[in-house]
């Protein structure tokens, strides 16, 4: 997608602080972390928001959700962490590339703001 962020990223047109990356996705430091940790795991594949999802793309947030356990326990959060997905407006979404916060290394609170 032409006029994407994430997706001129994932092209590197776009620098970024890469942590991970294999052939489907691709993991970087959030430029404005809220935590010690803050990383943004993304499919090269552009696909807007969770609402887009369908079945052919379970495997693939599969994989995301495997990768995001794994990067945790290389960023040490052996005490536990957050993964979360912002969808749409209401969610707070502002970046429309599908992606998931991994944040950790502080205690969390809940409900989210
Ligand atoms: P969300 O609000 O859920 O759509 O999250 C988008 C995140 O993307 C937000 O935490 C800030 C981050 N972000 C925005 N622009 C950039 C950028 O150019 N580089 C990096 N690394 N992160 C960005």
């Amino acid at each position: 997608m032409q006029d994407c962020l994430f997706c001129k990223i994932i092209a590197g047109e776009i620098p970024a602080q890469k942590v991970y990356e294999d052939d489907q996705v691709l993991a970087f430091k959030d430029i404005a972390p809220v935590a010690p940790v803050h990383v943004l795991i993304i499919p090269k594949q552009h696909i807007a928001t969770l609402e887009d999802l369908t079945a052919e793309n379970a495997e693939l947030m599969g994989h995301i959700l495997v990768t995001a356990a794994k990067l945790a326990k290389e960023l040490g959060l052996a005490k536990g962490y957050r993964v979360v997905s912002n969808c749409k407006e209401d969610g707070g979404q502002t970046v429309y590339h599908i992606h998931f916060h991994l944040i950790g290394g502080r205690q969390m609170q809940w409900p989210p703001g």
